[in-house]
C-alpha cells in the first residue's frame, strides 16, 4: 500500500480524500495556490507545498511544479479528484515516468474516453447501446445533410473532443444544418484544436442516467448503480439522486450488467461513470468519465462502499474484493450542490463566510471544506458543500432533506440553498417527472 499519496486539488474534494487517507493509514501532501494558503485541506494534511500563483493554470494545473512538490516530498502516488488535471492522460504519462502511481485509470483509456467518436465506436462494440446517428466522424456538409435524412431532424453535432456540453449545435431542419455544422466545427476548433465533428439523433426530452463502475483491470468488476443527474442549469448539475425514479430494479440489473462486461472487455481500471440519455425506457450511451464524480456520495451513501478508498485499493494493485451478488442497494439518497452564487441570478457570490452551521443526524452527510472566517477565494469553482441526505425511501429522503435544508446556515455570502428548497417543494419533482430540461423552465417560471 502507498505511504504518501500528494492531493492534487483543493476545496472539499481534497478534504474528502484526505479523510479516505487518514483512514487507511496512508500520509498526505497537500497543494495549494499562494490563495488558499488558509484552506482546510491544507491545515489538515500532514504536509503541504504551495505550488503556484492563484490562476488554476499556474497552480492547479500547473504539472512541473505538482511534480516537484510529489518528489520533495516523496508521495509515492498523486490522486488528482475531479476537474483540473484528472482526465489529462499526457499528465497521467509524466506522473508515470517519474515512477509516481496515478490513482485512476490508464493514459490510453483517458485519452480513449476524452475522444467522443472514439468512446462511442468502443462502447457500440462492446455491445452498450448508442444514441443513433453518424458512423464516426461527419468531414463534409453534404455528409452531414446525407446523414440528417438517414436519422431525421431534429439532429444534434458535437465536437469529438469536448463532452460536458461544449461544443454542441441542433438543427432542426435543412437550413438550419450548414450553420449549425461549421460553427460547431469552428467553435471546437478554437476551443479543443481540433474540429472533428459527430452527428445524433437529437432526444428531445431525455434524462441524464450515469452508471457508477468500480475495476481492478483484472478482470473484477462491479457496477453500483444509477445516479439521476437530470436537474442541470447551463450544463452544471444541481441535484442528483439515487436510484432514479425513472429507473426499475430489472433496468437497473440489464443495463448495469452491459456496463460492466463492456469495463471488463476493455481492461478498465479505477473508478467511472457510463453517461446515457435515458428516454421511453430505452438507454442511449453518450460519453465515459475516467475520473472521480462530484455526486460519488449518493452512490456511496446507498450501497455503503467508500469509492475513494476502492480507487486507492485498485490503484495498489489489489485486486477488488467486491462481487457483484455483495452489491446491496440500500434505501434513497438526494445530494444538492451549495453554491456560492445569488440563488436568483447566479451571479457568482464570493468573500468572507462569517457563519457556517452544517446540518446533522441520522442520513445527513455534509462534504465541505468551509468553516466560520474563511475568505471564498474568486478565482474557482462556486461549489462550496454537498449536502448528501440518506433514508429508507425517496419519500423519507426528502423530508429529512427539507428539515436539513432549514438548519443549514451560510452567512456573509449568497448561496443556491433557497433554490433547493425551491425545487424540493416543487410538486412535478416531488412525483419524480422531470428530465434534462425541467430546471431551466422551473429556473424562468418561478
Ligand atoms: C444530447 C442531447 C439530446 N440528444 N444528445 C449535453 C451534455 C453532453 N454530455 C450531452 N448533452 C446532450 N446530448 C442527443 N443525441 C441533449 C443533451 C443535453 C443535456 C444532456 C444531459 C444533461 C443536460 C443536458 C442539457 C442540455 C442538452
Amino acid at each position: 500500500m502507498f505511504e504518501k499519496i500528494l492531493i492534487a486539488n483543493r476545496g472539499e474534494i481534497a478534504l474528502r480524500i484526505h479523510r479516505a487517507c487518514r483512514e487507511m493509514g496512508i500520509k498526505t501532501v497537500a497543494v495549494h495556490s499562494s490563495a488558499d494558503a488558509d484552506a482546510m485541506h491544507v491545515r489538515l494534511a500532514d504536509e503541504s507545498v504551495c505550488i503556484g500563483p492563484p490562476s488554476s493554470t499556474d497552480s492547479y494545473l500547473n504539472i512541473p511544479s505538482i511534480i516537484a512538490a510529489a518528489e520533495v516530498t516523496n508521495a509515492d502516488a498523486i490522486h488528482p479528484g475531479y476537474g483540473f488535471l484528472s482526465e489529462n492522460a499526457k499528465f497521467v504519462d509524466i506522473v508515470t515516468a517519474h515512477g509516481i502511481k496515478f490513482i485512476g485509470p490508464s493514459a490510453d483509456h483517458i485519452r480513449m474516453m476524452g475522444d467522443k467518436i472514439t468512446a462511442k465506436e468502443t462502447m457500440r462494440k462492446l455491445g452498450v447501446p448508442c444514441v443513433p446517428g453518424s458512423e464516426g466522424e461527419v468531414l463534409t456538409l453534404a455528409d452531414a445533410e446525407r446523414e440528417a435524412s438517414k436519422m431525421g431532424y431534429p439532429v444534434i453535432i458535437k465536437a469529438s473532443a469536448g463532452g460536458g456540453g461544449r461544443g454542441m449545435k441542433v438543427a432542426v431542419d435543412k437550413e438550419a444544418l450548414s450553420e449549425a455544422f461549421s460553427s460547431a466545427r469552428s467553435e471546437s476548433k478554437l476551443a479543443f484544436g481540433n474540429d472533428a465533428v459527430y452527428m445524433e439523433k437529437y432526444l428531445s426530452g431525455p434524462r441524464h442516467i450515469e452508471v457508477q463502475v468500480l475495476a481492478d483491470g483484472q478482470g473484477n468488476v462491479v457496477h453500483l448503480g444509477e445516479r439521476d443527474c437530470s436537474l442541470q442549469r447551463r450544463h452544471q448539475k444541481a441535484l442528483e439522486e439515487s436510484p432514479s425514479p425513472a429507473i426499475t430494479d430489472e433496468l437497473r440489473s440489464r443495463i448495469g450488467k452491459t456496463v460492466s462486461d463492456a469495463i471488463r472487455d476493455m481492461r478498465y481500471e479505477g473508478v467511472g461513470t457510463i453517461e446515457f440519455l435515458f428516454e421511453n425506457d430505452e438507454f442511449y450511451f453518450i460519453e465515459m468519465n475516467t475520473r472521480l464524480q462530484v455526486e460519488h456520495p449518493v452512490t456511496e451513501m446507498i450501497t455503503g462502499i467508500d469509492l475513494v478508498q476502492a480507487q486507492i485499493n485498485v490503484a495498489a494493485g489489489y485486486p477488488l474484493d467486491l462481487k457483484q451478488e455483495d452489491i446491496k442497494f440500500s434505501g434513497h439518497a438526494i445530494e444538492c450542490r451549495v453554491t456560492a452564487e445569488d440563488p436568483r441570478t447566479f451571479a457568482a457570490s464570493p468573500g468572507p463566510v462569517t457563519e457556517f452551521h452544517v446540518p446533522g443526524g441520522l442520513g445527513v452527510r455534509v462534504d465541505s471544506a468551509l468553516y466560520t472566517g474563511y475568505n471564498i477565494p474568486p478565482y474557482y469553482d462556486s461549489l462550496i458543500a454537498k449536502l448528501i441526505i440518506h433514508a429508507a425511501s425517496r419519500e423519507e429522503c426528502l423530508l429529512r432533506l427539507n428539515r436539513a435544508l432549514e438548519e443549514f446556515v451560510v452567512s456573509g455570502i449568497r448561496t443556491t440553498l433557497p433554490l433547493h428548497q425551491e425545487i424540493i417543494h416543487n410538486p412535478e419533482f416531488r412525483d419524480g417527472h422531470y428530465d434534462i430540461h425541467w430546471l431551466e423552465k422551473f429556473i424562468a417560471s418561478r
